[in-house]
């Protein structure tokens, strides 16, 4: 089963049209540059850099949010379709860009799974991405891709193809920063959220299982984004929106080992990074640290197992 390693495709979205600069834009470049892939192949996953797409044109400074809304919602469309067409044995690793390419990523993923059944989703951010374009303060449309991925907001970013997500299978983890609407949503359709107090009081590994039993229990596979501001900002300053007394970098990669285990973890998306923040690579390396901390080897072994006995789950090596 060699080839089996060989199913991690990376897939870059050089979009910074949900951000308030044009920073994150860099992002899948500057990783791919710093050894992204390198470093994966290096943790004995071979993994192949796909592709890395860019928006097919970008509003001016100062655009209606009409016209933003239009652009990020065709960019979504275009990774949502990318990730349909993969073949089934690739699990895809989305490298943002901003955090409204989550759209695309996960009503994809969940097309992808729909013939088996729902997609859970843990995200992990400092922030709830939870507002629509009426109740955004800030008109920043990376502030609102986990409502477009419930179905709330404005059409272009919820008529996006692919299934909704159903609240009861999505958690948050790692939320410190948010705006009373935003909550609001969360709260009302039921959404898990594993605030910072939480995290702070109980540490990482315990929220993590128990965000892994809540979008595993209904689902036929699920899915992990991360957004680099969930970690603290004085550890990894490398973000558009830095908040402090966040994650540790450490404890977050040893968490995400658990999902080494998980023969239903389908796909993973990291975004948020900033380059221009960056410049001694500290925080592309905590990247790379987290991307093999996810997908080591043991996920692929297990699916091969799978393939064999035709089971649904085994338990970790
Ligand atoms: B990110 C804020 N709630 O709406 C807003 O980085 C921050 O994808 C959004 O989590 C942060 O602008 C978006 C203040
Ligand atoms: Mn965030
Ligand atoms: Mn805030
Ligand atoms: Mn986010």
């Amino acid at each position: 089963h060699a080839d089996l390693r060989a199913i991690v495709q990376v897939i870059g979205v050089a979009s910074a049209l949900g951000a308030p600069g044009h920073g994150p834009a860099a992002g899948p470049a500057a990783l791919e540059h710093h050894g992204l892939l390198q470093r994966l192949k290096g943790t004995g996953i071979a993994a192949s850099w796909r592709e890395t797409l860019v928006p097919a044109a970008t509003p001016a400074p100062g655009a209606s949010m009409r016209e933003r809304l239009d652009a990020v919602g065709a960019l979504a469309q275009r990774v949502a379709d990318h990730l349909t067409a993969l073949a089934p044995d690739v699990f895809p690793l989305v490298i943002g860009g901003d955090h409204a390419v989550g759209i695309g990523t996960w009503r994809g993923v969940a097309s992808r799974l729909a013939p088996r059944g729902a997609l859970g989703l843990i995200w992990i951010d400092a922030h709830l991405d939870s507002h629509t374009e009426r109740s955004t303060h800030s008109g920043n449309i990376h502030g609102m891709p986990l409502a477009a991925l419930l179905g709330e907001g404005d059409a272009a970013l919820t008529g996006v193809g692919g299934p909704k997500l159903d609240p009861a299978n999505v958690v948050i983890i790692g939320a410190r920063a948010w705006e009373h609407e935003e909550h609001e949503r969360l709260t009302r359709l039921g959404v898990q959220v594993f605030d910072m107090a939480e995290v702070r009081e109980r540490g990482i590994a315990a929220v993590f299982c128990d965000a892994l039993s809540v979008v595993r229990e209904r689902t036929a596979g699920f899915g992990v984004s991360i957004d680099l501001d969930a970690l603290d900002a004085a550890a990894f300053p490398a973000v558009t929106c830095p908040e402090h007394d966040g994650i540790a970098p450490d404890e977050l990669c040893a968490a995400l080992l658990a999902l080494r285990g998980c023969g239903d973890f389908v796909a993973m998306e990291i975004v948020e990074y900033l380059p221009e923040r960056d410049p001694g690579g500290m925080c592309a390396d905590w990247v790379a640290n987290l991307a093999g901390a996810a997908l080591g080897p043991s996920t692929y072994l297990l699916r091969a197992k799978e393939r064999e006995f035709g089971a649904h789950n085994y338990a970790p090596l």
